[in-house]
């Protein structure tokens, strides 16, 4: 078959890559219409904040802050919010934050302990520990875990949640609207039996986030993270430039050789680090988080946005039914 525009051979892998993530689109229907049915301010936000010019628009919307008075001490010290924020806005990312160990080992201890949900399923309800175990009894390879609600019964969790420093940060980078919008720790898990279709979820190919106009995520590593680990990889100064093709397209998701073709094999940077490890990123900028090979990785995000939260989100939910 030969592609009309250059007359070259298509290849099958192409025909596959598009005809899966056009499935993969169709499967998130149901999710995009209960976003709508939520917040009819979403559509627009879903179409256009993938686009550059409108959302440099949107940027220039953001209320600016110049000084916040502290709102006491936070349990990362003395980092300074605005620092923080001038680093995000040069690379997308900035890679300097520790969790305190006992913070740390209570939101770990929770992570064991409590029941997660495999691959977003609340039927597939299972202790990390016996993962192996689940993946016999529900006859399926599971990838992730989330606790989903159950981390607000873990105070620890809280505690970074409602830090000061977070919101300083969140505001200083995204503007005086900036608030929280999710919460959520996870697993992932290594498997054997991964498919080609579970690996090419959005999740484990570079991708940005969509789910409102000026996002800022922090992530915080509760296992000790290395190459085998699935560590999460960040390509720097991809948060505010970005290819044509990538803008005029509904998928998220797009191929590695894409990616680092434009920005360059060096933007990529790949987090690992010990238990405790933290990071803010800017999600429109291209990342993703790598299959875990042998270890599995319990991961905490706390999000903040500018729109009206949406409830799913709040724990990385797909559709809360
Ligand atoms: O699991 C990871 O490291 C990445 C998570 C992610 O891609 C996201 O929150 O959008």
């Amino acid at each position: 078959m030969l592609d009309a525009r250059t007359s070259k051979p298509i290849d099958l892998e192409t025909i596959a890559r598009t005809g899966g993530a056009f499935r993969r689109m169709a499967a998130r229907i149901p999710t995009y219409f209960t976003d709508l049915r939520e917040n009819p301010a979403w559509l627009p936000m879903f179409l256009l904040a993938r686009t550059m010019p409108f959302r440099k628009a949107h940027w220039l919307t953001a209320r600016p802050v110049r000084f916040t008075a502290s709102a006491g001490p936070s349990m990362f010290g003395d980092l300074r919010a605005d620092a923080i924020a001038a680093e995000l806005r040069r690379t997308g990312i900035f890679a300097g934050l520790t969790l305190p160990a006992p913070i740390q080992e209570e939101i770990a201890r929770f992570g064991r302990e409590t029941p997660c949900f495999g691959n977003f399923e609340r039927k597939l309800e299972f202790l990390a520990g016996e993962h192996a175990d689940a993946e016999r009894r529900f006859g399926r390879t599971i990838l992730s875990g989330h606790h989903f609600e159950r981390v607000l019964h873990c105070d620890a969790a809280l505690a970074v949640q409602q830090d000061p420093l977070l919101l300083d940060v969140a505001r200083h980078y995204l503007g005086g609207e900036a608030k929280l919008i999710t919460t959520r720790t996870w697993w992932s898990f290594p498997t054997k039996s991964a498919s080609e279709a579970d690996l090419s979820r959005a999740s484990f190919k570079f991708h940005f986030d969509l789910d409102d106009w000026r996002m800022l995520k922090f992530f915080f590593y509760l296992s000790n993270v290395d190459a085998d680990a699935g560590p999460h990889v960040y390509v720097r100064g991809s948060h505010n430039r970005r290819r044509m093709k990538h803008q005029l397209t509904l998928l998220v998701g797009h191929p590695a050789d894409e990616v680092l073709g434009f920005y360059g094999e060096d933007s990529a940077v790949t987090l690992t680090g010990n238990a405790g490890t933290g990071f803010v990123e800017d999600p429109f900028g291209f990342h993703m988080g790598t299959l875990a090979r042998q270890t599995p990785r319990l991961m905490m995000e706390v999000g903040f946005g500018v729109s009206k939260p949406s409830m799913r989100r709040y724990h990385g939910e797909p559709v809360i039914r």
